[in-house]
């Protein structure tokens, strides 16, 4: 079942006979395991007559009541398996815990739930019907239950943690979506991390309070997290800790994590030895505490070797302890054999923490891309499972409403599908413009834990692939005419959600990026004009369209989302940066020195590169010509050559261009196209390189002494590393104290 859709509609959609904007069609999120559809048609109930209410999950009740006002004519039946209420449908409620069954006839609704979480959430599926149903439900019988248990998740982020308004508002979400955890643990809490030995003042204390009932009234398992480092061995440590815990417990909390992550010289069995400390003295002197959360310091597998650690921790932490994991590296999806591999070294399901869609390491995205790529049976084989999101938390509904729907029922989850079902629920009336936000801000651009979403813009990929080459050979007015028009509805879609920012939560968190695309939009609708003029061969035109495109990509520079004063600055957003930017950059580029070579008016406009793209020599330190003697090989390195090889002088010349993702030049040999990589060896070709361009594109400065030479330095991970001459090879490497990294010539063929 992947979406519901009311059956006639889909028979006429199925049949060509109407168009889905015609469509009323109602979807419940997570999708539910069974749906049967009847014939008859329903009118929504203004008010209830209800029964079993008095019996029935209080939560689910208010929920209910809140959308319906009691004391009218429609007929709803509540209740849990064994209330008197729903004693009839008895067998018709799946034996799954926390699922419900509900019919929706005319005659009458009856949600009954397998226990309370179950009625709550048959409630609201119920109101989720009726969302999109304006007016009339069609008859109804759904049977559903969670394939998995402990779905939600976990504030796990450096940076601005949420605010009590977001966190009441998630809350709602989450309870409407049937995602049941949350752990508080936000990096730059002070009361979580660094000052965790304090208490809560006063006011931070009551706004937790409130959030653990706000928690309760959506059914959402509230577990409290603490961060006490490496301090965990002395007496002391133990007694503050136990402190701290007993305080949370008077404020209403009954669950407790304790992360580990991110630090060193941390030992497995003291941590062990600390939790079962806390177990023993703390969790189990209530009666209602729940077994301790804990989260590794080798949270995955990159960073757990042979799994000492982890077994260590798994043979001498308690059994009831539940152990966090991130799967095969920090940023990745979950996959069927990253599980077998870690749960017979804990000695038990991990319990999963999904770091998606947080952004606290690439600040400058937003993630909006659908969630995919962990594998559907993995919900099942865990303990737990929660994700991880950004800072923004009217942006991460988008992701962990498919959270809720994978984790609910995995078999039916369609990535894509869920993804505009989200876009659809959290920016109602606005789908098309949020959609194409959304689709303009996919990529993760290079990032320290390598993950790329390559979903982005797909309308402008389309163009770009159709007529991004002619663009560069010449006129194509039908060309520039398809991007005028999507940039043109990228800045309306822009246009239309800013004006709802001072108004709309989600729009006002996420308005810099907005601006930021809205200036995308136009820049690359100058970048057009450029090109136009350029073909016309109007260089007052071109020149000012181009002025016009500096001032807005000035303008975009300057663009900054909310500062922090904590572990994460200020962000500057980057929109488009997989397709769109590159484009527009490497676009206006080669028009701007296209321009150079043939004109001359106001050329002093357009900055001069450092070296204009082309083939070179590139000349070392004693006259020698770097080469590529193998070319055509495997692996080796370039090196030195005293004499100039007059066979094959390709060998000795190297394609010199900026690359428009890194803004950093990429040097290549022209004899078999391959790439000199951050070792200063070489690396696949132009075709076959599967590396990001940051480990291959280089920083290439000019002396500013005035030699005439240049530096060239890595641009990429190895940033502080120069070229530098090593025998017959180059070797980057740092600079000594006052070492002249200005060693190169770049001469023409
Ligand atoms: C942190 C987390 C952070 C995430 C992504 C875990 C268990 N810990 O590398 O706080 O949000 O990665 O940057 C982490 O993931 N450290």
């Amino acid at each position: 079942m992947k979406s519901i859709k009311q059956p006639l509609l889909a028979a006429l959609i199925a049949l060509g006979l109407t168009q889905p904007l015609m469509a009323r069609e109602v979807t419940v999120n997570p999708l539910p395991q069974t749906v049967k559809w009847g014939s008859s048609v329903v009118a929504t109930p203004q008010g209830i007559k209800l029964s079993g209410g008095d019996k029935a999950d209080p939560d689910a009740v208010a929920a209910l009541v809140k959308a319906f006002p009691t004391g009218g004519k429609t007929k709803v039946t509540i209740g849990s398996r064994g209330d008197k209420a729903v004693k009839r449908v008895a067998s018709l409620i799946p034996d799954k815990a926390e699922g419900y069954y509900l019919s929706v006839t005319p005659k009458e609704i009856i949600i009954a739930g397998n226990d309370a979480k179950g009625t709550f959430y048959g409630v609201q599926t119920l109101l989720q019907l009726m969302n999109g149903a304006e007016g009339e439900l069609t008859e109804v019988e759904i049977t559903d239950w969670p394939e998995s248990a402990n779905r939600g998740v976990v504030e796990g982020f450096y940076g601005n943690p949420w605010s009590h308004t977001d966190r009441l508002r998630q809350f709602d979400f989450y309870g409407a979506n049937k995602l049941d955890t949350y752990i508080y643990g936000p990096k730059d809490d002070p009361y979580h991390h660094s000052r965790w030995r304090e208490p809560y003042p006063a006011e931070k204390a009551a706004e937790l309070k409130e959030l653990a009932q706000a928690a309760a009234r959506n059914k959402v398992w509230f577990v409290w997290a603490m961060h006490p480092g490496n301090a965990i061995e002395t007496q002391q440590d133990r007694n503050a800790a136990i402190r701290k815990l007993e305080q949370m417990y008077e404020m209403g909390f009954r669950s407790f994590a304790i992360f580990f992550d991110d630090i060193s010289n941390y030992d497995a069995k003291l941590q062990a030895d600390y939790l079962n400390y806390l177990t023993d003295n703390f969790v189990k002197r209530h009666t209602d505490v729940t077994p301790l959360i804990m989260c590794p310091s080798e949270y995955n597998k990159l960073w757990a070797g042979k799994g000492e650690y982890l077994k260590t921790l798994g043979a001498e932490a308690y059994p009831e302890i539940r152990v966090m994991w991130t799967g095969n590296s920090v940023v990745d999806m979950i996959n069927v054999p990253d599980i077998e591999w870690v749960e017979p070294l804990i000695q038990r399901q991990p319990f999963i923490w999904l770091n998606w869609p947080v952004n606290d390491y690439c600040i400058d995205h937003l993630l909006m891309g659908p969630l995919y790529g962990n594998d559907q049976e993995t919900p099942a084989m865990t303990s737990g499972f929660v994700l991880n999101p950004m800072e923004y938390a009217e942006a991460s509904t988008v992701s962990i409403y498919s959270g809720a729907d994978f984790l609910w029922n995995s078999d039916a989850y369609n990535p894509q599908e869920s993804w505009e079902r989200a876009i659809k629920t959290v920016a109602p009336g606005h789908e098309e413009a949020f959609r194409t936000f959304c689709t303009y801000n996919v990529d993760l651009g290079q990032n320290t834990h390598r993950l790329r979403r390559t979903e982005e813009s797909p309308e402008l990929k389309a163009l770009i692939d159709k007529y991004g080459a002619a663009l560069s050979a010449g006129a194509t007015p039908e060309g520039d005419a398809a991007f005028k028009a999507e940039f043109a509805r990228v800045e309306a879609a822009a246009d239309e959600l800013l004006a709802t920012a001072d108004t709309m939560p989600l729009t006002s968190e996420i308005r810099p990026w907005i601006e930021v695309m809205k200036l995308l939009a136009q820049r690359g609708a100058k970048a057009i004009d450029m090109h136009s003029a350029l073909v016309a061969d109007d260089s007052v035109a071109f020149v000012n369209a181009y002025l016009d495109y500096a001032a807005l990509t000035d303008k975009s520079s300057r663009v900054e989302s909310r500062n922090f004063e904590g572990t994460i600055k200020s962000a500057n957003p980057v929109v488009g940066s997989l397709y769109a930017e590159p484009f527009i950059k490497g676009h206006v580029k080669e028009m701007t020195s296209t321009y150079r070579q043939r004109h001359s008016y106001r050329d002093d406009v357009f900055p001069t590169p450092v070296i204009e793209n082309g083939v070179y020599r590139i000349v070392g330190p004693d006259g020698a010509y770097l080469g590529n003697p193998e070319a055509g090989g495997q692996g080796g390195y370039p090196v030195w050559q005293a004499a100039e090889d007059d066979v094959n002088p390709d060998r000795q010349l190297w394609r010199i261009s900026l690359n428009p993702e890194t803004d950093r030049y990429q040097i290549i040999n022209a004899k078999d196209r391959r790439y000199v990589n951050e070792l200063g060896a070489f690396s696949n070709n132009e075709t076959s390189n599967p590396f990001e361009p940051a480990w291959h594109t280089y920083v290439i400065e000019r002396d500013p002494e005035g030699s005439g030479n240049f530096a060239i330095r890595n641009g990429g991970m190895g940033g502080s590393y120069y070229w530098m001459t090593d025998g017959d090879r180059i070797k980057p490497r740092r600079l000594n104290k006052g070492e002249n990294p200005y060693l190169f010539r770049f001469t023409g063929k």
